[in-house]
């Protein structure tokens, strides 16, 4: 597997764009949050410097308020996106930055894991220690911003008003949600898609799907994307188990960098003890043996079982039981020809395995998930989960995400969305070097 680290790096150089790494050209030609912290991962090893500068430019799109937005928009001049900065109109909020433009939503807090990551590797170098030290008050006042603005009950768990939020954005997870969202015609100001003529439209979401994105935004907006009123008014108003669960885990992970670097992390500690306790008693689903989303404004859990509820074992979260259960769902899978993890409940009548976050398999959410494996001591599993996901990568190249299921994937020539990503490229560097 050692051939695929060459052309790895060199699809992390292309999409370098001398201070930050776009996911791919074409789709999503901007710098994009969780995408940024993953490919840190693979900077790293040819050279940190990129790596510091990646997250510092990612920071310098943080709002006051603490917001970490999902999209920095670098260029002002590059259209080919959509919803792009002039739809977002971050500014309605005085806090978010004149320059760099942003999005007003966030996406998964993956950052305070990245970083005890990156520094674990040199732990002594000179200049990451000064860049932690820069670094982590922004990456506190982040996390300070979701546990203000996002939990309205005090309960130690955030919320999201968006599914790009969660970074899964076409899950059937959030099917229930968005009917409740009834757009007619003249709601929303006119606007023309991009992906889908960039992207294959049979794997991107519908035009239904789509307006409701927008209609979220715009309810956000009305709300300069931080007002109480959110959380009241908004049809979608989710508690991710995987949201909250790596927001989790980087709160592990800032509590150990403080403590080393004499930060005071009694704010950290206090979020985290109540946040453990609320996730396992909102989230945890005895009938179907895993982790589950609870929908705030609907008071009920979604009953599906999906990849989410499966990042847990990497936040430390489950008791033996429950991790073993997860385990086992794995392990099942793997025995009925499926590659390792299917994004959505295989048995379900909403799982496409083509279609984006309803069933396919993506190489990030499977590094979060090996190391959490591991962690648990599950080491032939996770053995079996690292080489599905270079195997799919050297026999369907570096795309955005991959067919899971082994009897279709034979017949295909190539994985699904774009190509040439960064996360896939940054995934698999760091599976070989790291196993
Ligand atoms: C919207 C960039 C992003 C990922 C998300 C993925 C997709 C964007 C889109 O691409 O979302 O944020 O336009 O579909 O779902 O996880 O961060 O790679």
């Amino acid at each position: 597997m050692e051939k695929l680290l060459a052309p790895a790096h060199r699809i992390l150089e292309q999409n370098w764009k001398g201070g930050f790494t776009i996911p791919t050209s074409k789709l999503y030609p901007f710098q994009w949050n969780w995408d940024s912290g993953f490919i840190t991962l693979g900077h790293y090893y040819n050279d940190p410097k990129r790596a510091i500068q990646e997250l510092t430019s990612l920071f310098s799109g943080q709002w006051e308020n603490g917001l970490l937005p999902h999209i920095i928009f670098h260029s002002e001049t590059e259209k080919t996106y959509f919803p792009n900065y002039d739809f977002w109109k971050a500014n309605v909020n005085a806090g978010a930055p004149i320059r760099p433009k942003t999005s007003g939503i966030t996406q998964p807090a993956v950052h305070g894991f990245i970083l005890e990551n990156l520094l674990h590797r040199n732990p002594d170098d000179a200049e990451m220690i000064a860049f932690v030290k820069y670094i982590f008050p922004k990456m506190v006042h982040y996390h300070r911003f979701l546990y203000t603005y996002r939990d309205p009950f005090k309960e130690g768990l955030m919320f999201i008003f968006h599914p790009w939020e969660s970074g899964r954005d076409n899950s059937p997870l959030w099917d229930e949600s968005m009917n409740r969202i009834n757009v007619k015609a003249g709601d929303l100001p006119a606007y023309q898609r991009r992906d889908t003529s960039i992207a294959d439209p049979s794997e991107r979401p519908t035009s239904a799907q789509y307006d409701r994105y927008v209609y979220l935004l715009m309810l956000g907006q009305k709300y300069k994307y931080d007002g109480a009123e959110i959380a009241k008014e908004s049809p979608f108003l989710i508690q991710d188990d995987m949201m909250n669960a790596i927001l989790i885990r980087s709160n592990q992970s800032l509590i150990r960098i403080g403590k080393r670097f004499g930060f005071d992390v009694a704010e950290l500690e206090e979020w985290q003890s109540q946040s453990i306790k609320s996730f396992n008693a909102k989230c945890w689903n005895e009938k179907l043996q895993t982790y589950v989303v609870y929908d705030l404004r609907g008071e009920k859990q979604v009953e599906h079982r999906e990849i989410g509820g499966i990042v847990p074992l990497f936040a430390g979260i489950p008791n033996e039981k429950q991790a073993a259960a997860l385990h086992g769902y794995l392990a099942d899978l793997h025995k009925r020809n499926f590659y390792l993890c299917p994004s959505f409940d295989v048995d379900s009548s909403l799982f496409d395995s083509k279609r984006y976050w309803r069933g396919p398999i993506w190489p990030h959410m499977n590094w979060m998930i090996y190391h959490g494996l591991k962690e648990y001591g599950f080491h032939d599993t996770a053995t079996i989960l690292r080489s599905d996901t270079l195997e799919i990568v050297e026999k369907f190249g570096f795309f955005e995400y991959f067919e899971s299921q082994k009897a279709i994937a034979a017949n295909l020539t190539k994985g699904f969305g774009g190509d040439n990503f960064s996360w896939t490229a940054s995934s698999v560097i760091d599976l070989i070097h790291n196993p």
